[in-house]
């Protein structure tokens, strides 16, 4: 899942450690400056980790600020400073040294302090390139791509970033950050939705041909029934042939029922029927199946808009399949525009290497994403969090 993406964003992250790396460097020659002091005459003891020496950095005024020698993500096996060891020494002497030298030393402490480094827009021109174009070849849009540049830029620009042993994880961290803010815009949550709202919910699921509608009715219904809901099909794709034997396969293999006409009919009336069934029955939820329609054959999307006009769902869900990456998301833009959706499922999430459109859609639509298919059997429906997305596209947890 998502692996083209990990690998892409890899050159993001090489591109601000090496500026980290080139700032650290320039940090260690301003204050061997200052100092005076050949690096060959430094101890290997008084190197932190990232080869900052960890010399002469503390101006007298900040005399109870130690310089670290080490973190939890660094190599701790360095002894830590005692009054008598070199490292307090060298702090003693840079104490006493003249005020004139303060200027140079406050440069070096503002780049380096205690391990921290300091980064400047133009330092972040490469890095937030690459992130963009790494972004844009993981199928994620355009727009989203700039805001999650601009988010990350303004969380590195001018603030003091820990460096830790793995310079990486200062890029890792920043886009993580932003990745669960964008995520976490329109969230929606589904199981409250469907508990504060009055009964039968009706929810239609519409979308283009072949990118998991059915099935999706048939993992939410299986969902919905382990939450003791109970569930009606309707069978409102009259289009296609064999449709409506494929909603009953599932409603057989689920124990439901389903609501259906003849091929041809008229999906509104289906749907209708199906509503009035679950009025009957004290059903708790209605689960309309749609044909496949594109976005672009006029005839069916009116087609839609007046199942919608005259059915009245309480919640459109528009269906697309992750792997179709950006054609996803901008038929989720062009299917909202027809009728409001009121969110998404993204299917084929198992199948995806690429992150884009799971990244993009709640985000050009303003409407959340409700739930990700992740396989084909009734079970692989995952409800969307954006942490749990963030985890499998930076690579610390698996499907
Ligand atoms: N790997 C994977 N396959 C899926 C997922 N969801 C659906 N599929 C498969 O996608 C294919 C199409 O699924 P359908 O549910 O028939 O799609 P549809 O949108 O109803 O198709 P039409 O009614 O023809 O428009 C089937 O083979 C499903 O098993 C998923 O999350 N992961
Ligand atoms: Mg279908």
């Amino acid at each position: 899942m998502f692996s083209r993406f990990k690998e892409k964003l890899s050159g993001f992250k090489e591109a601000l450690s090496s500026k980290i790396a080139e700032k650290v460097t320039q940090a260690e020659k301003i204050a061997e400056k200052v100092n005076g002091r050949p690096d060959e005459l430094i101890s290997g003891d008084e190197k932190a980790v990232n080869g900052i020496p960890a010399k002469a950095i503390s101006p007298p005024e900040e005399k109870s600020i130690e310089v670290k020698r080490s973190s939890p993500s660094s190599p701790s096996d360095s002894p830590s400073a005692s009054p008598e060891s070199p490292l307090a020494q060298e702090k003693a002497d840079a104490n006493n040294k003249p005020k004139s030298r303060f200027s140079f030393l406050e440069k070096a402490k503002s780049l380096i302090f205690e391990q921290e480094v300091i980064l400047e827009e133009k330092d972040l021109e490469e890095p937030m390139w690459a992130l963009e174009m790494a972004l844009m070849e993981s199928d994620v849009a355009l727009p989203v791509a700039e805001e999650i540049v601009r988010v990350v830029k303004s969380d590195l620009v001018g603030k003091k970033k820990k460096i830790g042993a793995d310079t990486g994880a200062i890029a890792e961290q920043s886009l993580r950050n932003a990745l669960i803010s964008l995520l976490s815009r329109n969230h929606l949550d589904f199981d409250e939705y469907v508990k504060a709202k009055e009964k039968p919910v009706k929810i239609l699921f519409v979308g283009v041909n072949g990118t998991g509608k059915t099935t999706s009715i048939a993992k939410v219904a299986k969902y919905l029934m382990n939450q003791n809901y109970s569930v009606v099909l309707a069978a409102g794709d009259t289009f296609r042939a064999g449709a409506i034997e494929q909603l009953e396969v599932h409603g057989n293999a689920l124990g439901l029922k389903v609501v259906k006409h003849k091929t041809g009919g008229d999906p509104a009336a289906v749907i209708f029927d199906a509503v009035e069934y679950a009025k009957a029955h004290n059903k708790d939820v209605v689960l309309a199946d749609t044909a496949g329609r594109l976005h672009t054959n006029i005839n069916l999307m009116d087609q839609m808009r007046k199942i919608v006009r005259v059915t009245k769902p309480d919640l459109l869900i528009f269906v697309d399949e992750a792997i179709a990456g950006n054609d996803a998301v901008e038929r989720a833009r062009l299917f909202n525009e027809s009728v409001p959706i009121g969110g998404s499922i993204l299917t084929k999430t198992d199948a995806d290497a690429k992150g884009g459109s799971a990244i993009s859609i709640a985000y050009i639509t303003g409407k959340p994403v409700l739930f990700l298919g992740v396989g084909q059997t009734y079970p692989d429906l995952v409800k969307f969090e954006p942490q749990w997305l963030v985890d499998r596209l930076m690579g610390e947890a698996e499907a």
